[in-house]
């Protein structure tokens, strides 16, 4: 079985670890309370992180994409002992802890679909591409629903508006249009995450590309264009043309997570504006020689476009807190265990 490891220079990550038959390396295909779907050369198999291990601010908890090396126990579950490096990652801001939560990890391209109906929001496009540029995948835009839309260019060029070098691609999973042209720009032996909101059609997609039924799909509202949350949780799965896809539950709002050279890519735009500003630390606010407010003031850039910036940095910046604070507690931590190991040596003298 093919998981992704072929093309995924694993040996270096090992960190001294050694293979054998009962050490393996393995990809997590589902993540659940407390348990783990792993693929591995013995097929899918349940898993459960070694305790011991997985107690601590600094280390990585699994995520659907991960290579991990496992224990592998024949005659029972299988134990996570390592999760290997990410290539790339997904995350948000989990808005109920205030925290980082990841999506899936280890993809190549990044599918943001949209559907052609109520539910097309280009704010919304844009933190997608944001968070999609800092993951490290190859963001594509996907228009879905294209049977039901007969103005489809007038969006392109909406979008083209706002995502500079990203492909687009309208496409339909009732009546089938494009996805032939989806299938051959997605290369063979590569990992995809679907992302967007309930009911964009991830699901179809997935079914559409694997040619035949592997995910559930219900009816949608078609009144207010919103789904049903019909995918409950993360899934990778296996087609037998060799694409590995990462299905995802629709998401209610994209919060960013940490997102700096995200940003700086997605709205490249100003980014190559701010470096003609006379000052190099320009607040573009009321400095002379600035050249996004002259951009502004020229309509050369729309204001709409500098306030969805501002306002996702701004959002940018809290996670770029969080992450500060953890380091800290990190630190906070290994002192203290320093401290009592002290203490006890101290103790037992
Ligand atoms: N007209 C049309 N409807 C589609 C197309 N693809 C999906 N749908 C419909 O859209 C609805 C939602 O499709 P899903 O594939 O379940 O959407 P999803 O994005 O997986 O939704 P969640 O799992 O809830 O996140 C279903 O009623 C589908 O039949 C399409 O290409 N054209
Ligand atoms: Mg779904
Ligand atoms: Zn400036």
């Amino acid at each position: 079985m093919r998981f992704g490891i072929e093309k995924y220079n694993f040996m270096e990550k090992l960190e001294g670890i050694k293979l054998s038959d009962t050490v393996i390396i393995g990809r997590v295909t589902e993540v659940h309370k407390g348990m783990y779907m792993v693929i591995c050369e013995n097929g899918e198999r349940r898993a459960h992180l070694k305790s011991g291990i997985f107690y601590n601010y600094d280390v990585t908890f699994p995520a659907v994409g991960d290579f991990v090396v496992l224990n592998y126990n024949p005659s029972g579950e299988d134990l996570i002992i390592k999760v290997l490096d990410r290539f790339s990652l997904f995350s948000r801001l989990d808005s109920f802890n205030r925290t980082q939560q990841v999506v899936a990890s280890n993809f190549d391209y990044v599918l943001i679909l949209t559907s052609l109906n109520k539910e097309f929001n280009l704010k919304r496009l844009d933190r997608y591409l944001v968070s999609a540029w800092e993951s490290g995948g190859v963001p594509v835009i996907v228009l879905t629903k294209s049977d039901i839309c007969d103005d489809i260019s007038r969006y392109m060029d909406e979008i083209n508006e706002i995502a500079f070098g990203v492909d687009i691609f309208p496409v339909s999973s009732y009546t089938m249009e494009g996805i032939e042209d989806l299938r051959k720009y997605l290369k063979e032996d590569s990992t995809i995450v679907l992302l967007g909101s309930s009911g964009v059609g991830k699901s179809s997609l997935v079914n559409a590309l694997a040619g035949k039924n592997v995910m559930k799909v219900n009816e949608i509202r078609e009144d207010d264009a919103k789904g049903k949350h019909t995918t409950t949780h993360r899934q990778m799965i296996f087609l037998e043309s060799g694409l590995m896809i990462i299905d995802t539950p629709g998401m209610r709002e994209l919060e960013l997570w940490k997102a700096d050279s995200g940003l700086n890519r997605a709205f490249e735009d100003i980014d190559d504006l701010s470096k003609l500003c006379r000052f190099k630390d320009c607040s573009h606010e009321k400095e002379p020689g600035c050249a996004v407010r002259e951009a502004l003031d020229t309509g050369e850039l729309s204001y709409e476009r500098w306030n969805s910036y501002q306002k996702l940095k701004k959002e940018a910046r809290y996670a770029k807190s969080k992450e500060e604070i953890k380091i800290k507690l990190e630190e906070k931590a290994k002192w203290k265990a320093i401290n009592k190991e002290q203490k006890m040596l101290y103790k037992n003298r």
